[in-house]
């Protein structure tokens, strides 16, 4: 699980207490930092997600339907000016080495809004269990979130049933929904997540989860860094790229988990990591 030696810097953690999250996350799937990030910072992501998500919407297929009022966009590492801190967070960074090895690569950066009269979504995992993790136990991706406003019980949480992502799927729907039968086995572990501002947390993205009502007018973005160990296959689901410029300005840290190309022009992402199954949304 844990082969790699325990980065060094400000912040880093040691090499135990990382043990210690990388067996939270492989027994949960789930594991949390509370106030890894100041207001100030989650400010300026909040603004910047806010940007994205009009520009997304001004164009076809700019964003993807996850359901009734509910968005999700990819874009680009430099449309958010806090990226370079949220790849090189050392809560982040230790874990993805840990559980993906040192060689991970940053393969989508991309948010999730919930708005107003958003419905329960279908419990689900955001894509099958790959057959490294079904046959050898291994976790070979990682979603790293950043909740953009203090969530609060009416604004439709994320849930989470803890410790089902290695449920092998074989009678879910597309590999991703579970049948309705199963719904118990889900509702009896379900975790609400309230995340303030600043928080973040890091979970596989085959535990099965999924967005709930949204009663109040008040949207709820979340952030969404798609991580993937060396052949993991997530990358060819997204469209990132970096400006020669920004390139240029990355450390040296970060540009060594980015794969991505570099280009004169970004071109703005037309989403392909559409979830047919979660298109339509849950009528309940
Ligand atoms: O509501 C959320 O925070 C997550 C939504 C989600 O799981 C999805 O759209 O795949």
């Amino acid at each position: 699980m844990s082969n790699t030696t325990a980065p060094t810097g400000p912040g880093a953690l040691d090499q135990g207490r990382t043990e210690e999250l990388v067996q939270r996350l492989y027994s949960d799937g789930i594991i949390g930092l509370p106030g890894a990030f100041d207001r100030k910072w989650v400010g300026a992501l909040a603004e910047d997600v806010d940007v994205a998500f009009r520009e997304a919407r001004s164009r076809p297929n700019g964003a993807v339907g996850r359901g009734p009022h509910r968005y999700y966009v990819e874009i680009h590492p430099e449309q958010l000016r806090g990226f370079v801190d949220l790849a090189n967070h050392p809560w982040i960074t230790a874990v993805c080495n840990s559980v993906l090895g040192p060689e991970y690569e940053i393969v989508e950066v991309g948010f999730d809004v919930p708005l107003a009269g958003a419905v329960n979504q279908p419990w689900h995992r955001d894509f099958p269990m790959p057959a490294e993790t079904r046959d050898n136990h291994r976790l070979t991706s990682l979603a790293v979130n950043v909740t953009t406003v203090d969530t609060e019980e009416d604004m439709g949480p994320f849930e989470i049933a803890p410790g089902t992502q290695f449920d092998l799927g074989d009678t879910f729907e597309h590999e991703m929904f579970p049948a309705k039968f199963d719904y118990p086995r889900y509702e009896e572990r379900a975790q609400r997540k309230y995340p303030k501002i600043g928080d973040i947390s890091i979970r596989s993205a085959l535990t099965i989860h999924r967005g709930t009502k949204n009663h109040s007018p008040k949207p709820r973005p979340v952030l969404v860094l798609g991580v993937d160990a060396p052949g993991a296959g997530n990358a060819e689901h997204h469209d990132l790229a970096v400006t020669e410029g920004y390139w240029e300005s990355l450390p040296q840290a970060v540009r060594d988990h980015l794969r991505c190309p570099i280009v004169e022009a970004l071109t703005p992402i037309t989403q392909k990591h559409t979830i047919e199954g979660l298109v339509m949304g849950e009528a309940d």
